[in-house]
């Protein structure tokens, strides 16, 4: 059966409206398929929508660039979730944890949530606020999806997670 791919995404969009109605904090599954969509070219995982900025940018950048998409910089909170980053995003990448407001006491945020997820390459001493500049997270290859502090101002791909009524 053809069907206009119009009336497919206006299917979807009635779906993911359907789903956040009520206030309800996590959305349910939905639309075709029982599988979540994500507007295009957001990926799913989870019921949540990411999608990889791949250009280097300066952490502060890539937090704006996060929030220009309508999202925001990840703070992966499982392991499972990591797993799945590193296979969209390899092999590092920025997130959003810092200490630059308390040297030594990192802050994880998932929009407005705090994070208490950690991941740091302990293995590597990390973090180890090198050189005393080092006050913003990045996930690393070696281990790999495992944690770094690294300088700010330093260059790197990101993650952004999409912001909706679902998910903040
Ligand atoms: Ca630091
Ligand atoms: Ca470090």
């Amino acid at each position: 059966m053809m069907v206009p791919e119009r009336f497919i995404f206006g299917f979807i969009s009635f779906h993911l409206m359907m789903g956040c109605s009520g206030g309800n904090e996590v959305c349910k599954a939905s639309g075709i398929g029982r599988k979540w969509a994500c507007p295009p070219p957001w990926i799913q995982w989870g019921g949540k929508c990411y999608k990889a900025i791949t250009e280097s940018l300066t952490w502060f950048q890539a937090k704006d660039e996060c929030i220009k998409m309508g999202g925001v910089l990840v703070a992966p909170q499982t392991q499972e979730e990591t797993d799945f980053l590193v296979r969209l995003q390899p092999p590092r990448f920025w997130i959003n944890c810092n200490d630059i407001r308390e040297e030594g006491i990192w802050e994880c945020q998932d929009g407005p949530r705090e994070v208490e997820f950690r991941n740091w390459a302990t293995e590597n001493h990390q973090p180890d606020n090198g050189k005393g500049i080092e006050d913003c997270g990045e996930v690393v290859p070696y281990p790999a999806g495992k944690w770094n502090d690294a300088e700010c101002k330093k260059q790197r791909p990101a993650v952004c997670k999409l912001v909706t009524s679902c998910t903040r």
